[in-house]
C-alpha cells in the first residue's frame, strides 16, 4: 500500500534574507576580495585607491584607529569572530588582515530594489522588511502546491530555488530562504543554513529543527525577555515549549505569556502584509510671501482652516481616524518647529482637528514672521478598529523652547 502523502500545511510563507548583504555588494565591485576577510564600517577615507598598474590599495584593518563600529562583514571575517556591531579596534585584534570599506548606502538602495523586483516577477504576494530581507507569500504560485515524486513539498522547494536563481541572476548576489507554514517560523528557517541556504521546516520539523535553538532565535524575543527566560531556565525553544503557562504568566503577564507559548509552538497566523499603512497623513502650505501672525491673521487664519478641511477630506477618503494632530511652522530663517497633542478619540472631521491643531499653536511663539504652515494627523486606525497598545510618548514636546511661555500667540490665529 502507498504511504499516505502528508497534507501541505494551509500556507507556504518564504523569509527570504540577502547573505553578508553589504558586504557582498561591496565584492561586487572589488572582485578581487571574493572570500577574503572583508569588513564594512569605515569612513570615507578608508576608500581603495587605485594605483598606477591599475592594481587597487585595500584599506587593513590593522592599520584603523577610532571608535567605529563593524557594519557588516563577510563570512570570512565571521570565520575569524568579527560580527555586526563588534567594535573596529576590537575586530582588528581578531583579523588584523582583514580589509576595511567605507558603506556606500546608495549602491545597498540599488540592489535591494533589483532583488525585490526580481522576486516579484515570480511571487507578488511580498512584505518589505527592510533592505536586505522579504516575507513572500508562496501558496498561490503557479506549481508551489503541486508535489514532485513522493515529495509533497516538491512544488515549493522548485518555487524557492527559482527565486533564489532569480535574485542571483538580476543582482549577482546569492541569499537564503526559509519555507514554513508562517512568518514566524520562516525568520528563523532562513538562518538556518545561511550562507546561500534553502531550508524547508513544516510542523512535524519543529521537535528536530526547532525546538533546538536558544529562545532569542525567535523574532520578538529580545534581549531583556532572553535574560529572564535564562533566569527561568528556560533556554531553549523546546524549554520554552514544554514550561508551565502558570509560570510564564507569573513574569510576562497574560498576553505576552500567551505568544510565548504559541511561539514556542510554531503558531502564528500573521498575513504578509503587501503594503504599509501610511503612519501619519498631513498637508502643508509654504506662503508667496512670509505671513506675520499678528499682521496677516485673516490669511493665515483661512489658509491653516483650509489645511484641516483639506485634511479632513484625504482622511475621509482613505477610511482613517487619527488620534494624534500636529502642526509644523517653518519661520523667516528657516528655523521649524513641530507641536502636537494626541486626543483621548481618534477624529476625522475638519472642526475637530482645528481645534486640536489651534490648542498646538498657542504653544509656539509666532513673534517671527512664517513661510510654511502644515497640519498632520498621526496615530492612524480604521474605524471600529480595535487600538494597537499605545507605546511611547507623543512626540513634539521634547524642545527647550516648548517650556517658553510663548507672549503673544494666543488666538492670533489658532
Ligand atoms: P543582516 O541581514 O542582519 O546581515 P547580513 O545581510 O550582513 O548578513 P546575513 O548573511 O547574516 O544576513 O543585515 C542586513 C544589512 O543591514 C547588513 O548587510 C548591514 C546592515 N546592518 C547594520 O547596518 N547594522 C547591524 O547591526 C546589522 C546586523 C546589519
Ligand atoms: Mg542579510
Ligand atoms: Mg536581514
Amino acid at each position: 500500500m502507498a504511504e499516505p502523502t502528508p497534507a501541505l500545511p494551509d500556507r507556504l510563507i518564504a523569509h527570504l534574507d540577502m547573505d553578508a548583504f553589504y558586504a557582498s555588494v561591496e565584492l561586487l565591485r572589488y572582485p578581487e576580495l571574493q572570500g577574503l576577510p572583508v569588513v564594512v564600517g569605515g569612513r570615507r577615507a578608508h576608500t581603495p585607491q587605485l594605483r598606477p598598474d591599475g592594481t587597487r590599495e585595500f584599506f587593513k584593518l590593522a592599520d584603523y584607529t577610532g571608535r567605529g563600529v563593524v557594519t557588516t562583514s563577510t563570512y570570512a571575517a565571521r570565520a575569524l569572530g568579527v560580527f555586526s556591531a563588534m567594535g573596529l579596534m576590537k575586530a582588528a585584534l581578531r583579523a588584523p588582515q582583514a580589509i576595511l570599506l567605507p558603506a556606500d548606502f546608495d549602491s545597498y538602495r540599488h540592489y535591494s530594489r533589483l532583488f525585490k523586483a526580481a522576486v516579484r516577477e515570480i511571487a507578488p504576494v511580498i512584505e518589505d522588511r527592510g533592505i536586505d530581507e522579504i516575507y513572500i507569500d508562496l501558496t498561490d504560485v503557479p506549481g508551489a502546491r503541486e508535489p514532485v515524486g513522493h515529495d509533497p513539498l516538491g512544488g515549493v522547494r522548485a518555487v524557492a530555488r527559482e527565486i533564489k536563481n532569480s535574485v542571483q541572476s538580476a543582482t549577482g548576489l546569492t541569499c537564503s530562504i526559509g519555507v514554513t507554514p508562517n512568518k514566524l517560523l520562516s525568520k528563523i528557517a532562513s538562518e538556518l543554513d545561511k550562507p546561500d541556504g534553502l531550508t524547508l521546516v513544516t510542523m512535524a520539523d519543529l521537535p528536530t529543527r526547532i525546538w533546538p535553538l536558544p529562545v532569542r532565535r525567535i523574532n520578538g524575543i529580545g534581549p531583556k525577555a532572553g535574560e529572564k527566560l535564562d533566569g527561568l531556565g528556560i533556554h531553549t525553544i523546546g524549554e520554552l515549549a514544554a514550561a508551565p503557562q502558570e509560570l510564564l504568566q507569573q513574569h510576562f503577564g497574560p498576553g505576552y505569556s500567551a505568544w510565548l507559548h504559541q511561539a514556542a509552538w510554531g503558531l502564528d497566523d500573521r498575513p504578509v502584509v503587501t503594503h504599509s499603512e501610511p503612519v501619519s497623513i498631513s498637508r502643508e502650505t509654504t506662503f508667496e510671501r512670509d505671513l506675520h501672525a499678528r499682521r496677516d491673521r485673516p490669511e493665515l487664519s483661512r489658509i491653516f482652516t483650509a489645511l484641516c478641511e483639506q485634511l479632513a477630506s484625504d482622511l475621509q477618503r482613505k477610511g482613517y481616524l487619527g488620534r494624534t494632530i500636529g502642526i509644523k511652522l517653518r519661520f523667516e530663517g528657516f528655523r521649524t518647529v513641530t507641536r502636537d497633542l494626541t486626543l483621548d478619540e481618534p477624529v476625522q472631521d475638519a472642526a475637530a482637528i482645528r481645534h486640536a491643531a489651534g490648542l498646538c499653536l498657542k504653544r509656539v511663539d509666532l513673534s517671527q514672521r512664517l513661510r510654511l504652515l502644515g497640519v498632520r494627523v498621526g496615530k492612524l486606525s480604521r474605524p471600529g478598529e480595535i487600538e494597537p497598545p499605545r507605546r511611547g510618548r507623543a512626540g513634539g514636546a521634547g524642545k527647550v523652547e516648548d517650556l517658553r511661555p510663548a507672549p503673544e500667540n494666543l488666538s492670533l490665529f489658532g
